[in-house]
């Protein structure tokens, strides 16, 4: 398998390979690191160096790498049936098990689910099907889909305009029309003068804001994460997400909740809008549904909307090549099972989330640290220049990046969102584990720390 070099398998890569989200250039400069193979927790590179993938790979090995039941399901499943559509009113057996099972798992309002291949394509489903709804209910005016700045919801066009990333939306001519955002709810950037608390009513105010500008009969849903996960774990003050309830009830406005980070227990419940406390007519998922294996996501829809999709709506005009893929069921299915069997959501809420979070809060007597937030096993530490006036490092210095190259030495995969860095390491870390990790955490903090004082960037 291994059969080229490091610099042979850069040297390929450099020359065919256009990488995500990558400065094809710069990257081809320095060369990728070759990832080969992973077991647990931990990853090995090109060189045999072991490393500490705090990250489950892009927040998706929930169950952890090397899980022998997910790859016999899809050897398997690859021999019995590898591939039949669900298009011409057919089904294989794994996608109708899967829908059943994922009807079990999510709150009850959802039994029925449309698949896709990937998170974006989930909400690219969820822009055609909420207005069709309201077409559907006789309100076509109904077009407009209210999301939030710095969120993150995929890479596709309906995606990227549904996110709101600004580079992303400088390329391309981003946003599609009817889609518009808000402020999101960081209370370090936008609210330190209130409480928490006080901040998250303010916050979720801002939807209402919105909603009376564009005018609620021209509203259609508001979508939103959980908690930000690209954005940089941005968790929301306890009072927001029931307040955007309220207020999505007040206009009649559908709730999309994009539970492909949040989703399958990374928030210590089965979906992060259990742990956040609401109630949405919608919910895309993704990643953790396979724990990346395979790709798979889809889109759980919510009985308000499924009843009129399915008594008034005739064809739904939309679907995938691979909706329902039996072989990223027949995953998915493993997955599960296997999540259930052996209690991995409880192991997050009662064990080993609880237990990751006293040790975050220790990090907050850091130096470099401004502040330390978890919820269940996502995590972020803010590097701040003056603990004292909460200042931040000037931009240009990007301490993030400086903390990350440290990381990538000592062998962890640590996230850098500016100078947020960030964490959500596969759910069957055990508490020693996440003692290696944070011992990890420390030195690189403390490396990070040194260049600063080397090089004069504290207050
Ligand atoms: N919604 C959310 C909330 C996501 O985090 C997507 C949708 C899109 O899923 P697909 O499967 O189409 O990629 C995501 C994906 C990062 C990073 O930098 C995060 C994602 C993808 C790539 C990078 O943290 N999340």
């Amino acid at each position: 398998m291994n059969a080229r070099t490091t610099l042979e398998w850069q040297a390929a890569d450099a020359a065919h390979f256009l990488h995500p989200f990558t400065d094809f250039q710069s990257l081809a400069r320095k060369g990728s690191r070759i990832i080969t193979k992973a077991d647990n927790i931990y990853l090995t590179d090109s060189d045999g160096n072991r490393i500490l993938d705090a990250m489950s790979g892009l927040w998706c090995v929930n169950v952890g790498y090397g899980q022998e039941a997910l790859v016999e399901a899809a050897a398997r499943q690859m021999r019995e049936l590898p591939f039949y559509n669900a298009f011409f009113q057919t089904a294989t057996p794994p996608a109708i098990e899967l829908a059943e099972l994922l009807s079990e798992v999510t709150p009850p309002q959802f039994k029925h689910v449309f698949f896709s291949g990937s998170g974006s394509e989930g909400n690219d489903t969820v822009v055609r099907m909420v207005r069709r709804y309201w077409d559907l209910m006789g309100q076509p005016g109904r077009s407009v889909i209210i999301s939030r700045v710095n969120a993150y919801h995929g890479s596709t066009m309906a995606g990227a305009s549904l996110g709101g990333m600004s580079g992303m939306h400088a390329q391309g001519g981003l946003p599609i029309p009817g889609i518009v955002h808000i402020q999101q709810p960081y209370w370090y950037e936008h609210g330190r003068s209130m409480s928490r608390d006080e901040f998250g009513i303010v916050a979720a105010g801002w939807l209402e804001d919105r909603i009376l500008e564009i005018g609620a009969e021209k509203v259609a849903a508001f979508i939103g994460e959980p908690i930000q996960g690209a954005g940089g774990v941005i968790i929301p003050p306890a009072t927001y997400w029931p307040e955007i309830q309220r207020i999505c009830d007040k206009y009649g406005i559908l709730l999309v909740s994009d539970e492909v980070i949040c989703g399958f227990g990374r928030t210590g419940q089965w979906f992060g809008c259990e742990t956040l406390g609401y109630r949405p007519d919608l919910m895309t998922f993704a990643k953790g549904v396979t724990s990346g294996y395979v790709p798979l996501g889809g889109v759980m829809v919510g009985d308000r909307i499924a009843k009129v999709l399915i008594e008034h709506g005739g064809e739904f005009n939309h679907g995938y090549t691979y909706s329902g893929h039996p072989v990223a069921c027949a995953v998915a299915l493993a997955n599960i099972r296997l999540i259930q069997e052996t209690r991995l959501v409880e192991h997050v809420r009662d064990d080993v989330g609880p237990y990751l979070a006293e040790q975050y809060a220790k990090l907050r007597e850091h130096p470099l640290v401004g502040d330390a937030e978890t919820c269940g096993l996502m995590a972020v530490l803010l590097l701040v220049k003056d603990k004292s006036t909460g200042a931040m490092f000037p931009s240009e210095l990007d301490m993030g990046m400086v903390c990350r190259g440290h990381c990538f030495r000592e062998g962890l995969i640590m996230r850098a969102v500016g100078d947020r860095m960030i964490i959500a390491p596969p759910l069957v870390i055990t508490r020693a584990q996440i003692d290696e990790m944070m011992s990890l955490i420390r030195r690189c903090l403390d490396l990070t720390l040194a260049d600063a004082h080397t090089h004069g960037w504290l207050a």
